[in-house]
């Protein structure tokens, strides 16, 4: 959907879920600066059954200007908009949430259009924006409305909104990932004096409690030194503040914090050793019945209702404490973890594969910055760091990953190509300056070529999950699951990496 499609109406209710949070309080408020900055008589409401209460919310829509209103009946709301008893407003756009869902107070209105970040519920209607893969709603807008040619930089009360709706959306940025989320992270101008005094009054004394009895209800497990904590209902800041505190704990190396809430389970993973990245337990967790994700150390992620009881699971706080207690002990169980430096293969259990012949893109460095430039190229899979000589040609995956080659390596396994390059991913990949921040699109540098397909790999399809630690990377693990294949060099029978099951079968055929 495009912003500009719901300029054809005239009297709009921009609506977030009841207990408004910053990120709902930002994206509302954005949308509707748009619809007014359009002529429409637009009104920005919140229902349910309290009035905005803590500290930092309040701060929020008093510094930043944010109008708000609490609206808990229909005819307040065609009140607010001046229509008519009998009227209905034209349209109502919910964000941060979905219509029809139970966190969003129901009213009634001729159009509905729907912006959101939550994984879908429902039918949506066909109006509506919603990407389950964004850390923020905040950052579904800011997108949106850059589409339209409308800059919130513009105005410094709306971008900090917006800034501080993905901060806490994500706790404190730990938990991103996905490169859009960065981006706006990046691009936003923001008052940091602003933000320094919200994030003074982030928590209320209430959660302080909360975060203070959950700690007295830690579960320890130390066969593999993990805890697991269950925290009443509260703002997901202060679940990442519990698991926090609890890897600074002698022993423990990794931690989960949950609470449970009406429509689902949030949850807050930490971990603080190298053979747990807690993005991928959190991802592990939530496999099937919601949706993880964040980095090395921090993760968070949300847990759907609604998926838990398809599962056959009555949804009390008993069964959801025994689904984690499970889902803990499975990640740990079914782990084999590889060291490349100290790791023999077995090679006859394994077949030799040899590479195909396939197609990806490339663009010449220097084509982009000039030589001697520190840069950091964005893509969906992550950003990779890459200093730009005067040979470095930057190879585009057939997924859209990105690694560098120099020019010899480059002609040596490459054939350049006259045909024009079409990019396979949906982000496109960016480089920044690192010295002035500058990020520019490296697709329209981009060509194509061909690999030449000479190498010979060993490989094995694998069972059980498993975890590599590469000889060129000690620190962190390559994660294989059943279906992926572990591969070993020809020549080197310690050079172990993993390949994904898709990738493996367009790059690679039996020899
Ligand atoms: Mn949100």
């Amino acid at each position: 959907m495009r912003l500009s499609q719901l300029l054809k109406y005239e009297n709009i209710i921009v609506q977030c879920h009841n207990n408004p949070d910053a990120d709902a309080l930002a994206s509302g408020h954005a949308i509707t600066q748009f619809l007014k900055q359009h002529g429409k008589n637009v009104r920005f409401v919140y229902g349910g059954n309290f009035e905005i209460a803590k500290s930092n919310l309040k701060l929020m829509v008093e510094d930043l200007s944010v109008k708000i209103h609490y609206v808990r009946y229909q005819d307040q709301l065609n009140e607010l908009l001046g229509i008519g008893r009998e009227d209905l407003p034209d349209l109502l756009i919910t964000v941060d949430s979905q219509y029809g869902e139970g966190n969003i107070q129901h009213f009634d209105a001729k159009n509905i259009a729907i912006i959101d970040h939550h994984q879908v519920s429902g039918n949506l209607p066909e109006l509506s924006e919603v990407r389950s893969y964004q850390a923020s709603c905040a950052t579904v807008v800011w997108d949106l409305l850059r589409q339209e040619g409308f800059y919130v930089d513009d105005d410094l009360k709306l971008s900090t909104a917006l800034y501080y709706g993905l901060m806490t959306d994500s706790n404190n940025f730990s938990e991103l990932h996905h490169p859009l989320d960065l981006d706006m992270r990046d691009e936003l101008k923001y008052s940091p004096s602003i933000v320094t005094k919200f994030k003074n009054s982030n928590i209320s004394q209430a959660e302080l409690r909360i975060a203070g009895i959950a700690l007295l209800g830690s579960e320890y497990y130390a066969d593999n030194h993990y805890s697991i904590v269950k925290s009443d209902p509260c703002d997901p800041n202060v679940l990442g503040i519990i698991s926090d505190m609890l890897l600074e704990v002698e022993d423990v190396e990794c931690c989960l914090v949950y609470s449970i809430h009406e429509g689902g389970v949030k949850i807050s993973v930490r971990s603080c050793v190298k053979e747990v990245k807690a993005d991928e337990l959190a991802k592990f967790i939530c496999q099937g019945v919601g949706d993880g994700g964040g980095h090395n150390i921090k993760a968070g992620g949300s847990i759907r209702r609604s998926l838990l009881e398809k599962q056959e699971m009555d949804y009390t706080p008993a069964t959801i404490q025994q689904f984690f207690r499970t889902r803990m002990k499975q990640y740990f169980r079914d782990n084999i973890i590889i060291y490349a430096d100290k790791y023999k293969a077995d090679l006859s259990t394994m077949n030799v594969y040899k590479k195909k012949q396939i197609h990806l893109g490339y663009v010449k460095g220097t084509d982009v910055v000039p030589a001697g430039t520190k840069t950091i190229i964005r893509t969906l899979e992550g950003d990779v760091n890459i200093a730009i000589e005067e040979d470095t040609i930057i190879m585009i995956g057939i997924r859209g990953e990105i690694y560098p080659v120099n020019l010899d390596k480059f002609n040596s396994s490459y054939k350049m190509l006259d045909e024009k390059y079409t990019y396979p991913g949906e982000y496109a990949p960016s480089i920044k300056n690192i010295a002035d921040g500058m990020s520019i699109n490296i697709l329209p540098f981009a060509k194509s070529c061909l690999s030449t397909g000479t190498g010979q790999i060993y490989a094995r399809e694998l069972t059980s999950r498993t975890k590599v630690f590469t000889r060129w990377d000690p620190e962190r693990y390559y994660l294989g699951r059943p279906g992926d294949y572990m591969a070993v060099s020809y020549n080197d029978a310690s050079d172990v990496y993993i390949i994904e099951r898709d990738i493996f079968g367009k790059t690679y055929e039996i020899k």
